[in-house]
């Protein structure tokens, strides 16, 4: 999105939506717990984050809650033991919770599975004791190329029940995508399924696995475990591949849980860059727990009776905190959707939270606006009164569609929660709770002990109404740790453009009464349906192309996806610039990233706009789009 055009809409936006009174009788987190809490982390945040940890089971207690002797590489409850799979399923068996839903899946064609906490303890259980047998061990690397399904929850769990490490690679990325993800993270093992469903059609995933496992780099697999799901054809490779149905089968409903370090590696996520190599976002055992329970009790303020969904894939750190260990801490009953939320048509969404009495609809604003071209038609048509609050993260809200959906689909009550947070800060860090005054689109204020904060490139705060750079001052127990094998990069990227500050790499700006309001990305990342692509990324894909000399790829708004992506190409000899052309890059592009890519337009140049050292100006091709001014091109070649 504009900068600029999403600061002028912004601005006129003086509407402002207050709680039910019920709401704050009866909530976790009350405008005064709130406020005590913001005291107390003023005060003294590590008290705060001691607090919040004390709600969680641990093996044996920190020494320290926070170490900064090495920071930025920060350490968070140092010495204590714990596994956040004991928290988050182990010891729901020995309460009221274990009979309880813990998740209910639907199929795209509408069958559907439903797990009890005790029934997912066992399934995770044996599939922990077939990693063993597999030879998995504490800090091996477990790849995950799965659709949402119930097995991909036993997945997650069991390969860090044995403490092991899961990385997680979304099944719309391509072959490519994940050769490269496995070059970087060499797993011993991938587990995937066989398909899925996906806008009525069954979709191939291991047939992508193995062709990303004949690439180089990729000795590491020894394994590849694969689901039943779609019944599509699939080749097995012998000694290598088994089937997921069959590696269980015999296997023992019980299976110890490793006791980890608090500081001990629990997933890798890829996220995307500014250069064209994804970044391995590393996050640990003790802290990343403590973050996402906090904010799954006090942002979402859920309650014994809740049916939680949030939309997202497992394979994004949205699915990683709020479809799967987040509702699990809590207790909560998740609900997973495998299919496409206008199929068969574009009531859904509504359908399901009707027929499971969601009361918690956790989404993105690219569905949202989506949902919302077909007017009320769909929604009307059922009974939605189950939902009492709703949630929206990934990008900015713009006002139009937060009202829309408050009161088409929140009948005016049910407070809707703008959350701003990032793969690499874990879980929500500025958001209102269902208790607080709300703007549409605006995420409000920071959460207690999160010193967010909007300053100039020298790290001094700017005036309110002003647009500046997204920083937090003080480290938070759910953070990034560093990027997989490049610490010097975690350095560079969060750390040192304002010294000791982490840059978010958001722009924002405060309002007069102190609300945050998020602009979008302050570097090279695009930010297409709530996903992050770099431009580097998809750059580097076309010049993959033996037609292209060069490419700058450039984010557009779009009235649905938020962003998407228009690039720049400038052809080799001998290849002309024709429609042919067009479709052929664009299939290129869905080959070597996925559909995720969404590029609308291809547009050929004789050359692009440069610095004199070389760098692309994306900025002058981005304002020369928008019909903006292009300012300062004093550093232009030519
Ligand atoms: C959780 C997630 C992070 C980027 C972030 C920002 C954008 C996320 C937002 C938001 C405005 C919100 N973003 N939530 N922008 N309002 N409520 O999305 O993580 O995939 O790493 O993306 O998404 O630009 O920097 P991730």
């Amino acid at each position: 999105m504009s900068q600029d055009g999403a600061l002028e809409t912004l601005l006129h936006e003086d509407r402002v939506f207050r709680p039910l009174p019920q709401m704050v009788i009866e909530a976790n987190a009350n405008p005064q717990t709130l406020d005590n809490a913001r005291r107390q982390a003023a005060e003294d945040p590590l008290a705060y984050w001691e607090e919040a940890a004390k709600e969680l089971e641990w093996f044996k207690k920190w020494d320290k809650v926070l170490d900064e002797s090495d920071a930025p590489f920060y350490k968070w409850f140092t010495g204590a033991k714990c596994n956040i799979v004991h928290n988050a399923l182990d010891r729901h068996i020995k309460t009221g919770n274990k009979n309880k839903l813990a998740i209910i899946w639907e199929g795209e064609a509408g069958d559907s599975r439903k797990m009890t906490y005790f029934e997912l303890y066992r399934a995770v259980n044996k599939f922990a004791n077939a990693l063993r047998s597999l030879g998995v061990q504490k800090g091996d690397r477990v790849m995950l190329y799965m659709p949402p399904l119930p097995e991909t929850v036993i997945a997650m769990l069991a390969t860090a029940k044995v403490g092991a490490i899961h990385t997680m690679v979304f099944a719309g990325f391509s072959a490519k995508a994940m050769r490269d993800r496995i070059s970087d993270a060499q797993p011993k093992v991938i587990i995937t399924a066989d398909g899925f469903y996906r806008n009525g059609r069954a979709v191939h995933l291991k047939s992508l696995v193995d062709e990303s496992l004949m690439g180089p780099d990729c000795d590491s697999v020894e394994t590849v475990v694969v689901v039943h799901r779609a019944n599509v054809q699939v080749e097995m490779q012998e000694a290598r591949d088994l089937w997921y149905e069959e590696l269980v089968r015999a296997e023992s409903s019980e299976s110890p849980t490793e006791s980890m370090d608090s500081e001990d590696m629990l997933f890798l996520l890829y996220s995307s860059g500014t250069t064209g190599k994804p970044k391995g976002i590393v996050h640990t055992h003790g802290g990343y727990q403590v973050g996402i329970n906090r904010t799954l009790n006090w942002v979402f303020d859920i309650k014994p009776t809740d049916i939680f969904w949030c939309t997202a894939d497992a394979g994004w750190i949205t699915g990683h905190s709020y479809v799967v260990y987040g509702p699990l801490i809590a207790g909560t009953t998740t609900v997973i959707f495998e299919g496409h939320p206008l199929y068969p048509q574009a009531d859904r969404v509504w359908d399901l939270i009707a027929k499971y009495g969601v009361t918690v609809l956790y989404t993105a604003p690219t569905l949202v606006r989506m949902l919302m071209r077909f007017g009320t038609q769909y929604p009307k048509k059922h009974d939605l009164s189950s939902l009492r609050i709703l949630g929206s993260v990934g990008e900015p809200i713009n006002p139009e569609a937060w009202v829309w959906m408050y009161k088409n689909i929140g009948r005016s009550e049910c407070p809707l929660v703008d959350t701003w947070w990032q793969t690499e800060t874990g879980s929500i860090m500025i958001s209102p709770l269902p208790v607080s005054v709300l703007k549409p689109g605006s995420c409000t204020k920071p959460l207690p002990a999160i010193e967010a904060d909007v300053v100039d490139e020298k790290g001094n705060p700017v005036p309110p109404g002003k647009g500046g750079l997204l920083i937090i001052r003080k480290p938070w127990p759910s953070m990034v740790r560093t990027l997989f094998k490049d610490p010097e990069r975690y350095k560079k990227t969060y750390w040192e453009k304002i010294p000791g500050v982490y840059l978010a790499g958001d722009m924002a700006r405060k309002d007069e009464d102190g609300y945050i309001w998020i602009q979008g990305r302050s570097d090279d990342v695009m930010n297409i349906a709530g996903h992050r692509l770099g431009s580097a990324e998809l750059e580097s894909a076309l010049v993959a192309h033996k037609a292209v000399a060069e490419a700058a790829a450039i984010g557009i708004p779009d009235k649905i996806k938020g962003e998407v992506a228009k690039a720049f190409v400038t052809l080799r000899e001998g290849f002309d610039a024709s429609d042919d052309m067009v479709k052929e890059l664009k299939i290129h592009i869905r080959n070597e990233l996925g559909p995720v890519a969404i590029v609308k337009t291809i547009e050929f140049r004789d050359k692009l706009p440069k610095t004199r050292s070389g760098k692309i100006m994306r900025r002058v091709l981005k304002a020369e789009e928008l019909g903006q001014d292009v300012g300062d091109i004093s550093t232009l070649e030519d």
